[in-house]
């Protein structure tokens, strides 16, 4: 049985964020305005098939993956780039591949009781992001 990240989850650190938009080339006025929102993740998961939402105040963006099966990401909203993506389990961690054109790009999620933390990578850049379970 895999791990369960279904649920509610509101941010409550996001370390590095700025560094990760700027990897990503985000323009300075939206990380501006990126940098103070406050986003939830509303995650949906049914065994290995995975729908995860982030929402913010400025935009959402939703993405519905099955673990272990590589799809086409386009990261409408974000920095707006096409990818191969593809999610792994490691042990209950969720480990994402981002293959495009940004060398070493990926997240990586997993959870302790009702923390859930998320590792954003762009490059040699990390952000560092919790979110603690409110429903
Ligand atoms: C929708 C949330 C923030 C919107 C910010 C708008 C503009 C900034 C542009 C790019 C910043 C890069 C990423 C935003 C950070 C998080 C969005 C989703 C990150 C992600 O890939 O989450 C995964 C793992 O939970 C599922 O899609």
């Amino acid at each position: 049985m895999p791990a369960n990240y279904s649920g509610t989850w509101d941010i409550v650190e996001n370390e590095n964020f700025e560094a990760y938009m700027v990897a990503l080339g985000i323009d300075f006025a939206t990380r501006k305005i990126a940098g103070m929102l406050k986003p939830q993740k509303v995650i949906e998961q049914d065994g290995d098939s995975f729908d995860i939402k982030t929402l913010t105040s400025f935009r959402n963006y939703s993405c519905t993956f099955k673990v272990g099966e590589e799809f086409e990401e386009v990261t409408k909203g974000l920095d707006n780039r096409k990818c191969k993506t593809l999610v792994n389990w490691d042990g209950d961690k969720l480990v994402c591949v981002q293959k495009g054109e940004i060398k070493d790009r990926g997240w990586t999620h997993w959870i302790e009781g009702d923390v859930l933390y998320l590792e954003l990578r762009c490059g040699d850049k990390t952000c560092k992001q919790t979110y603690k379970k409110t429903a």
